[in-house]
């Protein structure tokens, strides 16, 4: 992909003690990266400054109101197209997605559309050692195949690669999603919009450092945005 513009585009919400790290990581690939920070009281927005005034390839995309997962993979997107990305990689910023998979998304992204970084297909591991997450997380995509009709293996991974076309075709300013339900969102609708969907195997960490943002009460309302998303489908009101 060395001719591709190629960007990593990273929410951030009080992820100090994993963003240097993590962008290390990703910098070693050939790549340029929008760290999209919810003006974490934390400062990792500072940091990331700090980093994107010596670096170039770093950009840091500060938003201080409508703050959400979903409302800054949205504006993260937007960014994205706007600076030329040919390829947008999305992938939280607790190393949970660990960058070393970079290249595999980026060679199989010359066959598909999208590209997931998947805990289901071969070789893929759910790493985390709670079992209930596990389960939590395995029923919670049983019900969205099902739901959603999605003929894919992780619907719930927010590691990912999508040509610029997708991003374009689906309308990035249509995203309903405030909060993490925008990972299923843009999943259906580049389903429904008829996107080949691929899988690379990834092995699925449990954060080390830091906080998690996202509970029990995103978990019920993920379901209960599915539940949305699928009515808005068959009503033909889904943008
Ligand atoms: N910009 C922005 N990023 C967010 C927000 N909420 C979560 N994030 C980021 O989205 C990614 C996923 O959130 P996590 O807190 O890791 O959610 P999770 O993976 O379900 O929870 P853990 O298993 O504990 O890691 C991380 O990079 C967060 O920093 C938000 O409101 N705004
Ligand atoms: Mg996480």
């Amino acid at each position: 992909m060395g001719d591709k513009n190629v960007f990593v585009m990273i929410p951030t919400y009080n992820e100090k003690e994993n963003i240097e790290p993590l962008l290390d990581e990703v910098l070693m690939h050939n790549v340029n990266v929008v760290v999209v920070d919810d003006n974490s009281p934390d400062g990792t927005w500072r940091l990331v400054q700090d980093i994107a005034s010596r670096d170039r390839r770093v950009n840091l995309l500060l938003r201080k109101k409508d703050k959400g997962r979903g409302r800054a993979g949205r504006d993260g997107f937007k960014y994205c197209l706007n600076k030329g990305a040919d390829i947008v990689i999305e992938m939280d910023g607790d190393f949970s997605h660990h960058p070393k998979y970079i290249p595999l998304m980026l060679k199989e992204i010359k066959n598909a559309d999208v590209v997931l970084g998947s805990r289901v297909v071969a070789g893929g591991v759910d790493a985390r050692p709670s079992i209930a997450r596990r389960i939590i997380t395995k029923g919670a995509n049983a019900y969205l195949r099902l739901l959603l009709g999605l003929r894919v293996g992780d619907c719930n991974s927010g590691y990912r690669c999508f040509r610029r076309e997708v991003l374009e075709e689906i309308g990035v300013n249509n995203i309903e999603s405030v909060g993490p339900s925008i990972v299923q969102e843009v999943l259906f609708k580049a389903s429904l919009k008829g996107f080949k969907i691929s899988e690379v195997p990834i092995v699925f960490k449990d954060r080390e450092l830091g906080s998690s943002k996202l509970g029990a009460k995103h978990l019920a309302s993920g379901y209960f945005m599915a539940l949305k998303f699928a009515a808005m489908h068959k009503l033909g009101r889904l943008k």
